[in-house]
């Protein structure tokens, strides 16, 4: 079994304390969105990713399924591959499938479970396949610079991995950073390739993060849980509610929970005050023209190859290079 790495400047649960008690202070109370993920809520986004609403996994695999091909032929041999967020580690088969002499695979997860949950899935797939999985935060600027001086991965030529339309969790600034990482990680020559997800009719939009069966009223919820859990909190969610909206102006779907009463909570002996109706926003879900993506990439000193979209125009798939 391959060695995990882990870039982990600090202990990883007073981050998350930390995180929450400064979300919840704030005028607007929220929770980061990668908070989600614990085992629960990643077995929930599984969930999310079947249903019939939810366009987003379909529709990319789907050009996966037509492109994969046509994308390894544009990629040299002797290619490592770094996958930030490479969660089940199922989107990466599509493309090594394709690809013949990669020098190695390195996924990049902040849940030891999904790290270990993609190496098991990769290995008998690829078994020539060198995995070098790395435990860390890709969204902490300090823990990618410290990864690419101690693997030298910007001096060799890289693909960055960047599938399932994670990016649009980011506020376009952070993008434009996480991107300029990727720039740093890819190398001089380097390739990345991310998935966006593309504006649309806001009714599909809409019904993606709000579905009927409330699968992802339970994937918001569950984060209360955690909090409950780990950070000995006391959040009742029978008086919290989901709520998904489209903010026109940022062009963005926005997830929140809202406070069906007037109540108090309780994390680690702090209180936290709710008024009725008041919100916790918890996830943003940005939705690109494919017109802003490319000067949001420019920004961050990578130009626009080439994109592979499905027919709809639903969802792109866009390779990136310095
Ligand atoms: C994993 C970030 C792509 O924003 O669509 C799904 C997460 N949130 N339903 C998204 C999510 C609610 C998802 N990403």
């Amino acid at each position: 079994m391959s060695q995990v790495t882990t870039l982990m400047t600090t202990d990883i649960d007073s981050l998350f304390l930390n995180d929450v008690i400064a979300g919840l202070s704030q005028q607007q109370k929220n929770l980061p969105c990668k908070y989600f993920y614990d085992d629960n809520g990643a077995a929930l986004f599984e969930q999310i990713t079947e249903l019939d609403e939810y366009y987003v996994t379909r529709t990319e695999l789907s050009i996966l399924t037509k492109h994969s091909q046509a994308i390894a032929k544009l990629l040299p041999d002797n290619l490592s591959i770094i996958e930030p967020g490479c969660g089940s580690g199922k989107k990466i088969a599509y493309l090594l499938a394709h690809l013949v002499n990669v020098k190695s695979f390195v996924p990049f997860e902040i849940s030891n479970e999904m790290l270990n949950y993609s190496l098991a899935h990769l290995s008998p797939l690829f078994p020539e396949l060198a995995i070098s999985p790395l435990l860390g935060d890709f969204t902490h600027s300090q823990m990618v610079k410290q990864l690419s001086r101690e693997t030298q991965l910007d001096s060799q030529t890289n693909l960055v991995y960047f599938p399932g339309s994670t990016i649009g969790n980011f506020s376009p600034l952070k993008a434009i950073e996480i991107m300029k990482n990727f720039h740093r990680l890819c190398g001089i020559n380097g390739y990345v390739l991310i998935g966006i997800d593309l504006l649309k009719d806001r009714q599909v939009l809409l019904n993606a993060y709000d579905d009927k069966q409330g699968v992802t009223a339970a994937f918001n919820k569950n984060l209360l849980q955690r909090i409950n859990a780990e950070l000995n909190a006391d959040f009742d969610l029978s008086q919290f509610h989901h709520q998904s909206l489209f903010n026109e102006k940022l062009s963005r779907i926005e997830m929140h929970l809202i406070s069906n009463c007037e109540q108090t909570v309780t994390v680690n002996g702090e209180s936290f005050s709710f008024s009725q109706g008041e919100s916790i926003h918890t996830e943003n879900s940005h939705k690109y023209a494919l017109q802003a993506f490319t000067q949001l990439s420019a920004q961050a000193e990578l130009r626009l190859e080439q994109t592979w979209q499905d027919e709809q125009g639903y969802f792109a798939l866009c390779l990136l290079r310095p």
